[in-house]
């Protein structure tokens, strides 16, 4: 845990800079017509759940190089998440992973309340085989070719909804590897039904209050094709499901250059919007922290989500998946946090007057120059007002390097070369 009292000393010493930048800009804002005060709301009302997975080292296809400190065990995990959360005043829930985080959940739940966090969506886990596994996953799970494993990564399913209802989660999301890697490896069609048959499954199971996401993947494990490979298939998915089936937008998920603001906007309109899997990416699935590749991007995802923000129904799932190898987990995920709040915070500056009159005057330029007006603003004053009337840091890296956490768990967590951080 940080100290508070380190977290108001380190505000202390920011408090006039932030007061005089935040004057200032509510000074611009006004006269844009924009009351800064309704946007610091926003700001301080923002939450984007963190990975239990991402507080690890992750790794790729070619190594996995420890950090000091690393979590050892889903409790430690929560401790990282609670740093964060204190820090940012952003982060408030926690998604899962199941079986890594499998613990009680009597224990999960009380360590939780004392770190302030709550429970986010279950993710399950059909794309790895477990050491006390019966069948194996190599060639799929949910659409697997035998009708015994297929079995076995439903239980899998319905035991994550089990687990979840008894921490106060309240949807699951589902991510599987299942593809081919030749042409002529597997029916197409009928890998979709049985995956289909299997998720229907899965479905029958879920509590009356509770959503299941199907999150797509363009490629990786597979390298042919893929069973959920794009929207279009997500949202064949939700719809055949049912209303409480609906879609997981994972930016990295997509070939590149997609359009994925667009994809946003017809997922709401079709009511399936479920959520997303911040991170940013170059070429594939790199899984790197959210708009530090590509802001413009995430800031015209949150330009969709704000304009339609009043849509009847929508309920949005907005969660981190990201793979750090370079950097504290810690640190990245309390920057990634504050990019994806920033991008809201932009999208909520555009003047939709404005914009919707250039629209109706087939006016181009002027259009673009009103969404570039709120993505050159800089909201930097705004988000750390937020942080500082949440008790939270003004600047929540200096503090949590001032704090020497790190450092502090290090003496109790020996460093592994092991572990199940990685890229999902
Ligand atoms: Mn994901």
């Amino acid at each position: 845990m940080i100290d508070p009292t380190l977290i108001e000393q380190q505000n202390d010493t920011r408090r006039a800079a932030l007061q005089s930048d935040y004057d200032a800009l509510a000074a611009q804002l006004d006269r844009r017509g924009i009351d800064i005060e309704a946007l610091t709301a926003r700001a301080e009302d923002f939450g984007v759940a963190v990975p239990s997975w991402g507080t690890g080292t992750g790794g790729t296809r070619f190594a996995r190089f420890p950090g000091e400190g690393e979590p050892r065990d889903i409790f430690d995990k929560l401790d990282d998440c609670g740093v964060i959360h204190h820090l940012t005043g952003a982060t408030p829930k926690v998604s899962l992973h199941i079986p890594w985080d499998k613990a009680d959940p009597a224990l999960l739940r009380e360590k939780a309340a004392q770190l302030g966090l709550g429970f986010d969506a279950m993710n399950s886990n059909t794309f790895q085989d477990q050491p006390d596994q019966h069948l194996s996953y190599k060639f799929g799970s949910l659409s697997h070719a035998d009708a015994a494993t297929r079995a076995q990564a439903v239980e899998h399913n319905l035991e994550c909804i089990e687990i979840g209802q008894k921490i106060g989660s309240r949807a699951l999301t589902v991510w599987i590897g299942d593809g081919s890697n030749f042409p002529g490896q597997t029916s197409l069609s009928k890998q979709f039904d049985r995956y289909l048959a299997s998720m229907q499954d899965i479905y029958a199971g879920l509590p009356e209050d509770w959503r299941i996401f199907s999150e797509h993947k363009m490629y990786e494990p597979a390298f042919y094709s893929t069973v959920v490979q794009d929207w279009g298939t997500s949202l064949m998915i939700a719809q055949e499901l049912g209303p409480k089936a609906q879609c997981l937008v994972d930016l990295g998920h997509h070939a590149p250059n997609t359009n994925i603001e667009m994809i946003v906007a017809r997922l709401i309109r079709a009511g399936k919007l479920g959520g997303f899997h911040f991170n940013d990416s170059k070429y594939g699935d790199d899984d790197l922290d959210a708009g530090t590749i590509e802001p413009y991007r995430l800031f015209l995802v949150f330009n969709e989500l704000v304009e339609l923000e009043n849509t009847s129904g929508l309920d949005l799932a907005h969660m981190i998946d990201q793979s750090h190898n370079v950097t504290d987990p810690i640190e990245s995920l309390m920057i990634s946090a504050m990019e994806i709040e920033r991008a809201f915070i932009q999208a909520s500056l555009v003047d939709r007057g404005a914009l919707a009159d250039y629209q109706a005057a087939n006016d181009a330029l002027m259009a673009s120059a009103t969404l570039r007006q709120a993505f050159r603003t800089d909201v930097e004053p705004i988000l750390a007002m937020a942080r500082l009337r949440k008790n939270a840091a003004v600047d929540p890296v200096a503090t949590y390097r001032a704090s020497g956490y790190r450092v502090k768990v290090a003496e109790t967590r020996p460093k592994v070369s092991g572990g199940s951080g990685g890229i999902v």
